[in-house]
């Protein structure tokens, strides 16, 4: 088969880190074929390697998530339970201190279900709760799906919870909730929480009051290539915009099946490399590229490294959302094994902190 002449072109600017327009970027959705998927990986490699030469970063990081009750009812979610679900869980203030005093580490990632067991002013409180026990600690929570649902709940702008979480201590937000922006899907999987444009309006509130901010998109789950390159450009457009803060880090997340009868089969581990490197070429305005092992397993995880990803996350130590879903990788990696397995996968392992700053390999929180 002729090989698309945009394509071909994307791939060259691409590489060289040139911005791509509207019909490249959109190309590549169109070409991807057994033939075009080796090309794709090498130019999103040029790429990569151009803005982080060998180096792939991970942070030593925590996630914390009070409560899996949540009665939003995702398609896709097999973590969320009701009240009375066995796998329901609750914890509470003294165990989650517990826990951090105990790993003492670098950044925490705190994400819960909506519900009002843990309703807006005990998540205020913890935040600070946490800020004053731990001084240096990168705070990371709260995705924008919370944000409004704290709004709505607390009867406050999303300005004011955005102002009162910063007052108490929140560093940064995670990029969960985006989903894919795209108004059949959310439709018909996500339609009982905050809708995409709701979600980019949030995330631009928390830049313009200069907090830092991740973007997901779910992939593998009945969408097409052409909604995941729409959902990179709506997200490139959003960061021109940024003056101050923006998105830090990009991170697709490959569906997991988990038990339900929804979709039976996540993305294969070829296209998740693919979408690693059409994220890399097409978003030449977010910085980082995370390849998120709990949602694709460890060795594809590591091999994103080749297709554009510069980040592995972190150790987590105890992820929840990929293995209530059935995630067959660890729930957690020790520093030792996230080191060997990005050193196993040709590339220089970096311990970074919540900001993506450069630290000492295992150096003690001060
Ligand atoms: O928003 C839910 C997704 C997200 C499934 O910002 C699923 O650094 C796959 O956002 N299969 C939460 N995905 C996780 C998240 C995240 C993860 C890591 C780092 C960061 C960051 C953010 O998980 C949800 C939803 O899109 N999700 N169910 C599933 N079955
Ligand atoms: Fe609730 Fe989030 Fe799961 Fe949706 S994805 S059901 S909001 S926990």
């Amino acid at each position: 088969m002729k090989t698309n002449p945009l394509f071909t072109k994307a791939l060259e600017k691409g590489a060289q880190g040139q911005r791509l327009d509207r019909f490249e970027a959109l190309s590549l959705a169109r070409s991807i074929t057994p033939d075009n998927l080796h090309a794709l990986g090498k130019a999103a490699l040029a790429n990569r390697r151009s803005r982080f030469n060998n180096q792939a970063t991970y942070v030593f990081n925590l996630q914390i998530n009070p409560t899996n009750i949540c009665g939003a009812g995702c398609s896709f979610c097999n973590y969320a339970a009701s009240r009375n679900a066995p796998h329901a869980y609750i914890m509470d203030e003294a165990e989650i201190m517990d826990k951090v005093k105990r790993l003492l580490p670098v950044e925490v990632h705190i994400v819960g279900g909506l519900n009002q067991i843990w309703p807006y002013e005990r998540n205020l409180e913890l935040i600070r709760l946490l800020r004053c026990n731990f001084p240096n600690l990168h705070i990371k929570a709260y995705t924008a799906v919370e944000i409004d649902y704290f709004a709505k709940t607390s009867k406050k702008s999303e300005e004011t919870v955005l102002a009162e979480l910063i007052e108490a201590g929140l560093d940064a937000m995670p990029g969960g909730g985006a989903e894919i922006f795209s108004e059949r899907l959310y439709l018909k999987n996500w339609k009982n929480k905050l809708d995409p444009k709701g979600w980019i309006r949030i995330h631009n509130k928390a830049h313009s009051m200069n907090i830092s901010t991740n973007a997901t998109m779910l992939f593998g789950f009945g969408d097409t290539w052409l909604e995941r390159v729409e959902h990179m450009l709506i997200l490139r457009k959003a960061q021109d915009l940024n003056l101050a803060k923006g998105f830090t880090c990009f991170i697709p997340l490959a569906f997991q099946p988990g038990k339900g009868n929804f979709i039976i089969n996540g993305p294969t581990p070829l296209e998740t490399l693919a979408v690693l490197a059409i994220s890399r070429l097409v978003l030449d305005n977010i910085p980082h590229l995370k390849s998120y092992w709990p949602m694709t397993g460890l060795e594809v995880g590591a091999a994103g490294l080749s297709w554009g990803a510069d980040d592995m996350d972190g150790t987590i130590t105890e992820e929840k959302i990929a293995h209530l879903a059935g995630s067959p990788t660890p729930v957690g990696l020790a520093r030792g094994k996230m080191v060997e397995t990005i050193l196993e996968a040709g590339f220089e392992p970096v311990e970074r902190d919540g900001q993506f700053k450069h630290r000492e390999i295992g150096a003690e929180l001060s």
